[in-house]
């Protein structure tokens, strides 16, 4: 396939609710578009940069940046590419690996578009229903927490995630457990937010049978996560430390992770979250997908890479509405029965709304290739 042109969107999404983490309160999504043009057709990506560097080092203008002025120009120097030599194209560069996702997406997209095929079968997904988990945020008072927990229940999501911190961990813990019963899926997500003393403190959310506790030290302290796993019964999770096949397997060797989230703009790109997966089925390690409060294009991507079989807990992958009002496509992601259907349509299986989409645009760059 040969690349003739890039274009850069920046597009800009209200918030349903302000979505407060360890690490700040968004309410608003400021999201870079990629839309690639080649002689075989044309394809889309979603690049999952936040608009500061507060959940990794990556960030919104950083990446459209590292895109135009350096990524797209190797690109398309080399002659016909593939969406399974981008990577390979841009592993000079060091780092954003979101910008390489969002880029290698794109181009996958495109290909798999002109050859009819939908990311799922390509990837080698079985499923055609995936669980859907709702990640929910850390509010002001416990009384909002519940209200907004009941919702998602009466909503019908398979699982509960809860943003926690200090202050904000055991006592929301106990008491969201004590209003979904025993039996619901209940996970809690730290974003780094603690450090290697407070493993006594953690073990107190052992007595409320947690599927697992994602990220809760920096994300470069893998000997520290290994020592927590090992000092709680509440399996370790990581997120923000695995940026790689190579973090991954280093991650499960030394023991630090015992389950593993993934997240294709974390990793470089769905070719490389499938590398993990599968690393992850050889060495009986559980995984599930995380969420980047996506539109609908990254979520259906998402859906695809979730149906492959080592998926075995439910994802991040919620229904748009859970985040957005309108959605950027015209069959936004829905829940029901506590499942997302996995979009069938060739490549990543969605189509846009286009019109709703230059409303919302901020700015475009369009790059050709030379
Ligand atoms: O898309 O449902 C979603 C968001 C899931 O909690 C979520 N993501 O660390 O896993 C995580 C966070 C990162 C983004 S928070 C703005
Ligand atoms: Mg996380």
């Amino acid at each position: 396939m040969h690349l003739q042109r890039l274009e850069l969107r920046r597009i800009e999404l209200d918030l349903v609710t302000p979505f407060r983490t360890s690490f700040g309160t968004q309410t608003r999504r400021d999201i870079l578009l990629l839309h690639v043009t080649t002689d075989e057709g044309e394809g889309w990506g979603e690049c999952v940069a936040m608009t500061e560097p507060v959940y990794s080092a990556e960030f919104v203008d950083a990446a459209a940046l590292v895109i135009a002025e350096h990524f797209w120009p190797t690109l398309t120097a080399g002659g016909a590419v593939s969406a399974a030599d981008v990577a390979t194209r841009l592993d000079p560069y060091a780092g954003h690996p979101m910008a390489k996702a969002a880029l290698e997406a794109a181009v996958l997209d495109a290909e798999l578009r002109a050859a009819g095929v939908n990311l799922h079968a390509y990837l080698g997904g079985r499923r055609d229903h995936i669980p859907s988990g709702v990640s929910v945020g850390i509010f002001d008072t416990l009384d909002e927490l519940l209200g907004q927990v009941q919702g998602y229940v009466d909503d019908g999501y398979a699982r509960i995630k809860l943003k926690i911190e200090p202050g904000w961990d055991v006592e929301p813990v106990r008491l969201v457990r004590e209003l979904i019963g025993p039996e619901m899926g209940l996970q809690v997500d730290a974003n780094t937010a603690y450090g290697r003393t407070d493993a006594d403190h953690l073990r107190r959310l052992d007595d409320y049978d947690l599927l697992l506790i994602e990220q809760p030290l920096p994300e470069e302290d893998i000997l520290g996560h290994a020592r927590l796993a090992a000092a709680i019964e509440t399996p370790v999770c990581l997120d923000e430390s695995i940026v790689s096949l190579q973090t991954a397997e280093d991650a499960i060797e030394l023991g630090a992770a015992e389950i593993i989230n993934i997240k294709p703009g974390r990793v470089g790109g769905y070719l490389e979250a499938r590398r993990i997966h599968d690393l992850c089925v050889d060495r009986d390690v559980p995984v599930w997908c995380g969420g980047m409060v996506e539109t609908g294009i990254g979520r259906a991507a998402n859906a695809a890479l979730a149906a492959l079989p080592g998926f075995t807990l439910p994802g991040d992958i919620s229904a748009a509405s859970r985040f957005y009002h309108r959605d950027i496509v015209t069959e936004p992601i829905t829940v029901h029965d506590g499942e997302v259907a996995v979009p069938e349509g060739p490549g990543m299986g969605f189509e846009l709304d286009h019109d709703f989409i230059d409303g919302i645009t901020t700015s475009t760059t369009t790059l050709d290739a030379p």
